[in-house]
């Protein structure tokens, strides 16, 4: 095998490796955190980073947990995420975690090894070889590349830049073989990304977008990921009476406070109610996803308009009446444009606005039981601290019951969540989150809400929340099972649990051998000061709800909600 030199760059100090490349390319990108896991066929690259000293390197403890950090870390900074694997088994242990950045539409670089050219392909056994390791990556990626040699390298870096960048967003995979991380080039003078150009809509389309919507009385705007950048643009139709539904990854880009806000109470059956009342409603950047609108039954308004980066969002899911193929940011303002002052709102449009959103979030609030003072203890908690958090979810009862609506976001980038529905992945989003926040001085704390299932996943990574001091509350609701599978054969298999009981580890004895603080809540009395003295924790800290203690949720959850029938 090819040896690494034993220079990190060649004294000329005009020639660098080719992993030195990629790593000098991730700085100019903006990234200061990555992750992953140090292994023979990623050295090139991570002694780079080591050398250069200007990106953190956060050593998970896995690949998979390595790939949700550096997904929360895009989601949360608005920066590439880079997670840094090893060829084979390191590069397939990241594959779920790709598989959610690909649901998401987080913009990623995931770099891994590759066998030595001579031998990639050949079958011969080499150590760490998966064949098809590029087929893997293509299909749990947005795009998947294969270095080959020095001269093609930084075209390769900045177009898989501006492919994970381009709408429908995505994580980018590349593969460099050992031989070529540690070959030797030329440095480049220019190592900077192409530039990112968003697409402007056509101003005839908007003209008749705008002439159709100028008509509504009743208009309501459907935000989905896609319009997280477009604040200032939705406020500006928000002024004009506009009101405003999210999905999960559009929460927050109107402050869920805002009187004109429904946040993401989307299904509930008050909003419906609403829905048949709006003379107009616009998609934008949404893809009406199965969890968001009942498996696509959802009685949505009848005129609909869609504005979206992907051509392809034109009538998928549900019909729309004119769609403009566009960034949401410019055609959102170029629509405010042509609509300042010609919008004649009804004078009972707020007020319906404002009941439909009390009305849904009172029926949550009677599913909960005794959880309703864990969700309003949290979020009085967090609004003592003056600055919000980061509200990263797992796959669990609480979040898919509260989780998913409230705390309430004041931030386009405060929620992550695990979209795909993958469980086990909310602790090292939790952990991204986190060291993004701090390296990019963004402030707030993260709070990461997870069941004790999902927890067992990964729970090697808490021992990375210790090491790098990421400062984050791990919330674990434990009921020691899978609680939603155990809803779900309640309810679809004739009560026949099976597989569900779970040996759980006694939190506080692992938090212990770790050092990290533990809080045991048993009652929902003690809710409130337990979750502010966690929130002063600098660091990690736990917080188990002892769930078999505090009883059921009122209303079973069993599964996404589907559509009851009339
Ligand atoms: C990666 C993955 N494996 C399996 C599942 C199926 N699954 C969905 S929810 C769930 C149980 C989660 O248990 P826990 O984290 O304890 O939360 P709870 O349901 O008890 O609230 C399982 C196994 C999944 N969604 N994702």
């Amino acid at each position: 095998m090819t040896q690494p030199s034993n220079q990190h760059t060649d004294s000329s100090a005009q020639r660098i490796t080719v992993g030195e490349l990629a790593v000098r390319f991730i700085e100019a990108c903006g990234v200061k955190t990555a992750y992953g896991v140090i292994s023979i066929h990623n050295m090139p690259i991570l002694d780079a980073i080591h050398q250069r000293a200007q990106v953190r390197f956060v050593s998970a403890r896995g690949e998979a947990g390595a790939c949700n950090m550096a997904d929360a870390a895009a989601r949360v900074s608005g920066i590439w995420g880079v997670c840094i694997t090893s060829t084979g088994t390191g590069a397939g242990n990241a594959a779920g975690a790709l598989v959610e950045a690909l649901t998401a539409g987080t913009p990623m670089l995931h770099l891994t090894g590759q066998i030595e050219s001579a031998y990639v392909d050949r079958d011969w056994g080499y150590i760490h070889e998966a064949p098809a390791q590029l087929a893997m990556l293509s299909a749990v990626s947005k795009a998947a590349f294969r270095i080959r040699d020095a001269q093609s390298a930084l075209s390769i870096l900045r177009e898989a830049h501006r492919l994970a960048h381009t709408p429908p967003c995505g994580p980018v995979s590349i593969e460099i073989p050992i031989d070529v991380q540690a070959m030797w080039m030329d440095a480049p003078a220019d190592v900077s990304p192409l530039p990112l150009t968003p697409l402007p809509p056509d101003p005839q389309r908007m003209d008749v977008l705008a002439q159709r919507l100028g008509q509504a009385r009743r208009p309501l705007l459907w935000l989905g990921g896609g319009a997280r950048h477009a604040g200032a643009a939705v406020q500006r139709l928000v002024d004009m009476g506009w009101a405003v539904v999210s999905s999960v990854q559009g929460r927050g880009i109107l402050a869920e406070q805002h009187p004109m806000s429904l946040g993401a109470f989307n299904v509930q059956k008050p909003v419906e109610a609403l829905y048949a009342s709006v003379d107009a409603m616009l998609v934008v950047g949404s893809r009406l996803r199965s969890n968001e609108t009942l498996n696509y039954k959802l009685q949505l308004p009848a005129n609909r308009y869609r504005i979206d980066a992907n051509p392809l969002a034109d009538q998928r899911a549900y019909s729309s009446d004119y769609f403009v193929q566009a960034d949401a940011d410019l055609a959102l303002h170029a629509l405010a444009d042509r609509l300042q002052a010609r919008m004649s709102i009804d004078p009972t449009w707020a007020q319906d606005v404002a009941q439909a959103r009390l009305a849904a979030e009172a029926l949550v609030d009677a599913s909960l039981g005794p959880y309703v003072a864990l969700k309003d203890s949290l979020n009085r908690a967090v609004a003592q601290t003056g600055q919000g958090v980061w509200w990263v979810r797992d796959i669990t009862l609480s979040n898919s019951m509260w989780g998913n609506r409230s705390l309430s976001l004041d931030h386009p980038r405060a929620g992550v969540h695990a979209l795909g529905g993958g469980i086990g992945q909310g602790l090292a989003m939790g952990i991204g989150a986190a060291l993004a926040a701090q390296v990019h001085a963004l402030g707030r704390k993260t709070v990461a809400l997870m069941g004790d299932g999902g927890l067992m996943l990964n729970p090697g990574e808490l021992a990375c929340a210790m090491q790098e001091q990421a400062s984050m509350v791990v919330l674990v609701m434990n009921d020691q099972r899978y609680g939603v599978i155990q809803n779900i054969q309640d309810a679809m298999y004739g009560g026949r649990r099976c597989y569900v009981d779970l040996c759980t580890p006694d939190f506080s004895l692992l938090c212990a051998s770790l050092k990290m603080p533990h809080f045991l809540l048993s009652s929902p009395d003690q809710c409130g000061p337990v979750l502010a003295q966690a929130l002063a924790v600098d660091g990690p800290v736990m917080v188990e709800v002892d769930m078999n203690r505090w009883g059921p949720f009122a209303t079973k959850f069993a599964g996404p909600p589907r559509k009851e029938p009339a």
